[in-house]
C-alpha cells in the first residue's frame, strides 16, 4: 500500500485541469481516506479539483454533477451511493462531452456513459471474507449474523452475494440475520445490539460478517457490551482493511479483513491522462486488489504503516 501510494508518476497533462468530483460523504474510515488520497493525488498533479460532499444523498450528487456540467470542467469522478438512477445525468455529461470516471462503487447505467470504472472486485471481496470463514469453522456448526452496506449501493449487493457463494454448500454455516448498517459505526453497533437480543443474548452468534470495517468496530462494540469476546465468543470478519481494524486485531479482537485500497484516484487520473492525451480508451473496469489480512499479518504493523497514509 505505501508503495501504491507514493511512487505516483506525476502526470503532467493534467496540470491545470479542472476536476469536479461528487463524493458520497464521510461515512467511514476508508472513504475519508480515499477523499484525502484523491485531493493529495490532485494536488500532487496540478489539478484544480472541486469537491462536492453529497452527505449521503443521491439527489445531492445529481447536482452536483449538473453544476460540473455547467461549469464545463474537464472531466468528472463519482462515487456513487447507489447503483440506479444514474442515466440522466450520465447522459447530460456525455452530450456535453465531458468524460466521467466512476470511483470504488458501480452504477446500473449503459457502459458507454462513463469512461472507466475504478473499483474493486465486490463480488470477490465477498467471497474471500466468506473463504476465509469456511476454513476458520471446519466442520463446526455456525450461525452467521450480517451486516450489510448502503442498500442499493452495489458494495452491498456485490459483497452479500460473493459470501453467499462462498458458503453455499457449506451447510454447518448459515446466515441468521441480515441487516444493513449503512456503512457506518454507530449503525453497525446498533444493528448488532439488535442482533445479540433477538439471539438470546449472543451466546450462540457464531461470527459476524461486516460489509465494512467501520460497521464491525461498531459490532465490536457491542459485542463486548453484551460481556462476550470479540475475536472469540463471536468471530469477526469484515472488508476495508482500515487502521482501526487492525487496533482490533492487535487486541485479538477481529479476525480477518480484505484491503481496499483508498487510492483510487491515482489510476483514475492515469486512464484520464491518456484519454485526453491522444484519445486512448482506458479498459472499462480497472479492478484493484482484495488481499485478505489476518492476526498472522503483524497487525501492529498494518495499523502503523495505514496511520497517515490518508486515514
Ligand atoms: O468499503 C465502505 C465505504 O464503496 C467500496 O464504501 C466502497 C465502500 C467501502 O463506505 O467503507
Amino acid at each position: 500500500l505505501a508503495t501504491a501510494l507514493t511512487s505516483v508518476s506525476l502526470a503532467q497533462d493534467l496540470q491545470g485541469k479542472v476536476i469536479g468530483f461528487s463524493q458520497i460523504g464521510s461515512e467511514s474510515g476508508w472513504r475519508a481516506a480515499e477523499t484525502s488520497v484523491t485531493k493529495q493525488q490532485a494536488a500532487d498533479r496540478g489539478i484544480d479539483l472541486k469537491f462536492a460532499d453529497a452527505q449521503q444523498k443521491q439527489e445531492n450528487q445529481i447536482k452536483a454533477i449538473r453544476g460540473f456540467i455547467a461549469q464545463g470542467v474537464d472531466a468528472i469522478m463519482v462515487a456513487p451511493v447507489v447503483a440506479t438512477g444514474w442515466d440522466d445525468v450520465l447522459t447530460e455529461a456525455k452530450e456535453a462531452e465531458i468524460p466521467v470516471i466512476l470511483l470504488d462503487r458501480g452504477v446500473d447505467a449503459p457502459e458507454d456513459l462513463y469512461l472507466t470504472s475504478v473499483a474493486s472486485d465486490q463480488v470477490k471481496e465477498g467471497r474471500v471474507a466468506g473463504e476465509w470463514l469456511v476454513a476458520e469453522i471446519g466442520d463446526a456448526d455456525c450461525k452467521v449474523v450480517e451486516l450489510q452496506g448502503t442498500v442499493g449501493s452495489t458494495p452491498a449487493i456485490n459483497r452479500k452475494q460473493g459470501f453467499e457463494e462462498a458458503i453455499a454448500g457449506h451447510d454447518n454455516i448459515t446466515i441468521a440475520r441480515s441487516q444493513t448498517g449503512d456503512f457506518t459505526r454507530s449503525k453497525g453497533k446498533e444493528v448488532m445490539e439488535g442482533f445479540i437480543k433477538a439471539e438470546n443474548g449472543g451466546a450462540y452468534i457464531c461470527a459476524v460478517y461486516a460489509h465494512n470495517d467501520d460497521m464491525a468496530v461498531g459490532a465490536i462494540q457491542a459485542i463486548k457490551d453484551a460481556g462476550l469476546k470479540p475475536g472469540t465468543d463471536i468471530k469477526v470478519v469484515s472488508i476495508d482493511a482500515v487502521p482501526d481494524i487492525f487496533a482490533a486485531m492487535a487486541a485479538g479482537e477481529a479476525n480477518a479483513t480484505v484491503e481496499l485500497t483508498p487510492n483510487m484516484a491515482g489510476p483514475a487520473f492515469d486512464a484520464l491522462s491518456a484519454y485526453l492525451a491522444d484519445g486512448t480508451a482506458p479498459e472499462k473496469f480497472i479492478i484493484t486488489e482484495s488481499k485478505l489480512y489476518t492476526p498472522a499479518d503483524n497487525p501492529q504493523g498494518e495499523y502503523d504503516t495505514r496511520k497517515g497514509l490518508g486515514y
